[in-house]
């Protein structure tokens, strides 16, 4: 198992083509996307995390054992970044993902804490399926809700989101839970 970066890139034009399937995390700020990417890799100090929203800013593109390009995007959903920032940001993500033509799937991550699922979140899902793209729905810091919990949890979101019932993965980049069904997922979807 091994995990490399690839490159930083703040479109989706700057971006070569790394030939291998592509797959993007994407999801509000500060739901653990960075966090869970250095979960998937095996090596936290490679994918950049922090307390405060708003960490990631740049497409950074890492690869998983050189067969797969996961792409850690920036979040979205942030308000105390300014507006000019904000805009920029959800400009680099939709136009990401509208236009590059590798992109097979998008991992979209969802705290596991949430009680509804915000329009934001319902628009990427949206785009993403719209474009003819798979989407994996991850359920993350699953260590943060009780055991019994969880799997109602996972349904409610499923049922919220629109997507089909019992696909979500649930995550936590603290406890390891999840991480390798996700890369089987992921496997899956690419097809190797
Ligand atoms: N308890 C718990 N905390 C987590 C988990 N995943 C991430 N966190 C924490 O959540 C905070 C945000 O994590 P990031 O991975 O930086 O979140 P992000 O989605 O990449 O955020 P942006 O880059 O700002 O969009 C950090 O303080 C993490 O330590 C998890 O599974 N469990
Ligand atoms: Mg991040």
């Amino acid at each position: 198992m091994r995990g490399r970066f690839l490159t930083s890139a703040s479109s989706a034009n700057g971006m070569p083509d790394f030939g291998m399937p592509e797959i993007a995390f994407a999801g509000r700020s500060n739901v653990g996307k960075s966090s869970l990417l250095g979960e998937i890799l095996r090596q936290p100090k490679l994918v950049r995390t922090s307390r405060t929203p708003g960490r990631t800013q740049l497409l950074n593109v890492f690869s998983l054992d050189d067969e797969l390009a996961l792409v850690d995007l920036p979040g979205y959903g942030y308000a105390k970044l300014s507006k000019k920032q904000r805009a920029c940001l959800d400009i680099m993500v939709t136009g990401y993902l509208k236009e590059r033509v590798g992109l097979l799937g998008v991992v979209q991550l969802l705290d596991a804490r949430r009680e509804r699922v915000s329009e934001a979140d319902r628009a990427i899902a949206e785009m993403v399926v719209g474009s003819s793209r798979r989407l994996l729905l991850v359920i993350t810091k699953s260590d943060l809700i009780p055991k019994n919990q969880r799997i109602q949890q996972s349904r409610r979101i499923e049922k919220d989101l629109g997507v089909p019932v019992r696909t979500a993965i649930l995550c936590s980049a603290r406890t390891g839970e999840g991480r390798d069904e996700l890369v089987r997922a992921m496997r899956e979807l690419a097809a190797i």
